[in-house]
């Protein structure tokens, strides 16, 4: 139902020539026109970063929000909208650490929204200081040798996992068929849909490289792995980055954050008129007391 020519960049990207987001972006469009969706049900909801700039470059509704924000405004936008594929874009530094409150709430309250995390390792526009997913001894301006980061990553799928995540995969920026194909069951899963997506960062972060990445990964899938495992999928996704998995490490059917609540059931909240009056006299009486 989207044509490619409906996506084309309202304004051109200001990313580093040799960007992995450029990757994502591609991606994206195509898993745009394989959802077979109209072009206004999709909507993108980031973040502040330079993954959190997609919104620019390709043609799609979008709010672009605040640093580790986009989750809880992209719960919002879902729960008054039932209608509208809410996609999160963010990256590790955004998602996992001023968000990461807000990520793991997401999952355990397992709200039908997928989240795509830029995962380069650094704090890309800031200009590469080390971010929560970098490897424990990674030399950034901010973890200098001989140390380099004196911590461990935080991981982003295990966390998902038991918290309560319904859909967890792992893509990378320079294997297009299986991140489109990712990104497709994302969006179509019921359910909090994470995709952590390996994105080289080619002017800060020159440990996690294109070619690092081809030549640290393989296939889930090949590996016969089965994704209604938990159990399995939970080791799996503690692997480091020595040698990573990419694919579906779990699938599940839950209840929806949206079945607990008290949304009205005679039509969408969007549709819902306000009593703007009413509030008003309710906040005053409040203010009074
Ligand atoms: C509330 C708030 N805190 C901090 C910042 C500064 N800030 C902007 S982008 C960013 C990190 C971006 O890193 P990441 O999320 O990994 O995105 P990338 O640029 O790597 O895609 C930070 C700390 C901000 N803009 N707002
Ligand atoms: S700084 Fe890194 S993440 Fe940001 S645009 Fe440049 S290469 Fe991409
Ligand atoms: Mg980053």
């Amino acid at each position: 139902m989207i044509e490619e020519s409906q996506l084309s960049e309202p304004q051109e990207a200001t990313w580093c020539i040799g960007c992995g987001n450029f990757g994502i972006r591609a991606a994206l469009k195509q898993a745009a026109i394989k959802l077979e969706v109209p072009h206004e049900e999709l909507v993108l909801i980031s973040g502040i970063g330079c993954s959190g700039k997609l919104p620019h470059y390709i043609n799609m509704n979008a709010l672009h929000g605040l640093h580790g924000r986009p989750v809880p405004i992209a719960t919002g936008v879902h729960l008054a909208n039932e209608d509208l594929k809410v996609i999160v874009i963010t990256g590790d530094g955004d998602c996992l650490g001023e968000g990461l409150g807000h990520y793991l709430h997401g999952a355990r309250r397992n709200v039908n929204i997928a989240v795509f995390i830029h995962n380069n390792g650094v704090n890309g526009l800031t200009k590469g200081q080390y971010a929560p997913t970098a490897p424990r001894g990674y030399e950034s301006k901010t973890s200098p040798p001989p140390v380099g980061s004196p911590m461990m990553p935080v991981l982003p799928l295990p966390l998902a996992i038991v918290n309560g995540a319904t859909f967890v995969a792992r893509g990378f920026a320079g294997k297009r068929k299986m991140l489109i194909d990712l990104m497709v069951q994302a969006v179509q899963h019921k359910g909090f849909a994470v995709i952590d997506i390996l994105q080289p960062c080619v002017t800060y972060n020159h440990e996690l490289t294109w070619k690092y990445f081809n030549s640290h990964t393989y296939s889930l899938e090949e590996e016969g792995h089965d994704p209604s495992d938990k159990t399995a999928a939970l080791e799996k996704a503690q692997e480091g980055y020595d040698n990573l998995p990419l694919g579906l490490f779990y699938k599940a059917e839950k209840p929806l954050l949206k079945e607990g609540l008290a949304i009205p059931k005679d039509g969408k909240l969007r549709m819902k008129e306000n009593d703007l009056q009413k509030l008003q006299e309710i906040i005053d009486r409040r203010v009074i007391q």
